[in-house]
């Protein structure tokens, strides 16, 4: 039996006092749309399929190296977090799965864990391993990094880790194991670039032969943090040259915060698929680097960008198309749950326009050398407020027309502090 965690009844209510504003919304929008040949309710199924995981890491209160301000009531176990993902679910209606990091999330029983979750209406998605810290009692250190580390020991420390996450997971009933390792350099010299990275392939590939064959290994990128000088895979074509070595179960996961400043992550998203190596997503927004802020807050347009190819990449899908969304945001300043909820809404939305692309019209534009044309098809539908489709898959769903006013008369972060112990002051996101 599904118990989840809002009241049926509270969401009903405040969904009822905008119902006929929706609607009125919802029918001008599709008149709008008919006149381009697009049926609105064709979207909207587009749209109410539509889903993306939350990070079990990002339901407390991130912080940065400096400070971690927490507040009343946010969770301090993955029973909590959970529970508020839950919430972000039983609003949104679009983030059904939860992406769990180990050992953040180690629990004694994992079929235990997969029920509660499923009473909570949630699933699992892809497994984080995690050797970019050294955790109590750990043999042996990743000071010096972890499958790409000199020390055979610390290798297969890292090694082992992560198949122990790939057995985590199959008792979750996840199928994609996510690595992203913190391993580089600080100094000019300090490693040497083809043996670090020739570890690096030796180590991943015994991860590799532990995957069940209908499992995924998803190789992140990032270009710097905590290394700061090199790191082992720094970039796309590093990851991709990975996955290539590994084999076919080996895809790249792009984090949209992982890249140099600047770069043109659209068109990454087109390079990895072309080469059928389009593994999954990290969503998030970033002004400088790995900034982990919230999808679409800072430049909502290359959100859309990436969506465009996503689209054009489902059209054209080669030899296969099934990334991993997932959201990998860290909440310093917002309640994690109103953060996740506002970041679902973008992260949805830019999916919902880039439906919305005249795809006729851009490629033909695109055939004929038409620059401007070219550039308005995309223009066109990114300047479309979406708003009403997603309202509309949501209530259909069971979730909220205004997810945050229903959260905040919800007064569950109130109820919660109420509850929960307190979280203790320090920095980092655990
Ligand atoms: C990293 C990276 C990983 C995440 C950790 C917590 O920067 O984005 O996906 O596992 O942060
Ligand atoms: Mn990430
Ligand atoms: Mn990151």
């Amino acid at each position: 039996m599904t118990q989840l965690p809002l009241s049926a009844d509270l969401i009903a209510e405040a969904n009822a006092r905008h119902a006929d504003a929706l609607d009125e919304d919802y029918a001008a929008l599709g008149r709008k749309l008919a006149r381009t040949g697009i049926d609105i309710d064709d979207v909207l199924g587009r749209v109410a399929s539509f889903s993306v995981a939350v990070p079990s890491w990002g339901a407390g209160r991130g912080g940065t190296r400096f400070a971690k301000f927490p507040i009343p009531g946010e969770p301090t176990n993955i029973h909590e977090k959970l529970e508020d993902c839950a919430v972000i679910n039983q609003l949104c209606r679009v983030t059904p799965r939860v992406s769990p990091h180990f050992p953040w999330d180690k629990v004694s029983d994992f079929a235990a864990l997969r029920e509660e979750a499923a009473a909570l209406g949630l699933g699992w998605d892809a497994v984080n391993s995690n050797t970019f810290q050294d955790q109590p009692g750990q043999a042996h250190t990743y000071a010096n990094g972890s499958l790409s580390a000199q020390d055979a020991a610390t290798r297969q420390q890292a090694v082992d880790h992560n198949i122990e996450c790939i057995e985590i997971g199959k008792q979750l009933g996840s199928t994609d194991l996510t690595v992203w390792v913190g391993d580089g350099t600080n100094f000019p010299g300090q490693q040497d670039f083809a043996r670090s990275l020739d570890r690096y392939l030796d180590a991943a590939a015994q991860v590799y032969a532990a995957l069940p064959d209908d499992w995924r290994m998803l190789l992140e990128h990032k270009m710097f943090e905590p290394a700061f000088y090199s790191t082992v895979i720094s970039d796309w074509g590093s990851s991709i040259l990975a996955a290539q070595e590994l084999g076919p179960k080996a895809k790249c996961l792009v984090d949209l915060g992982h890249h140099a400043p600047n770069v043109n992550i659209e068109q990454i998203v087109a390079r990895l698929h072309r080469f059928g190596k389009l593994g999954g997503f990290h969503f998030n927004d970033s002004k400088y680097g790995d900034d982990d802020l919230d999808s679409g807050s800072i430049n909502p347009h290359q959100l859309f960008l990436v969506f465009n190819e996503l689209v054009e990449a489902e059209l054209n899908p080669r030899d296969g198309f099934n990334p991993s969304y997932m959201i990998d945001q860290s909440h310093n300043v917002t309640d994690p749950i109103e953060s996740m909820l506002s970041s679902a809404e973008a992260i949805t939305g830019c999916f919902a326009k880039a439906l919305l692309v005249d795809r006729d019209a851009l490629h033909a534009a695109q055939e004929s050398n038409d620059t401007m044309m070219a550039f308005q098809a995309l223009r066109r539908a990114y300047n479309i407020d979406v708003a009403p489709i997603l309202a509309k898959a949501r209530v259909a769903a069971g979730g909220a027309i205004d997810v945050l006013e229903a959260y905040r008369l919800s007064q569950y972060r109130a109820r919660k502090a109420q509850e929960r112990k307190a979280v203790g002051l320090g920095a980092g996101i655990v």
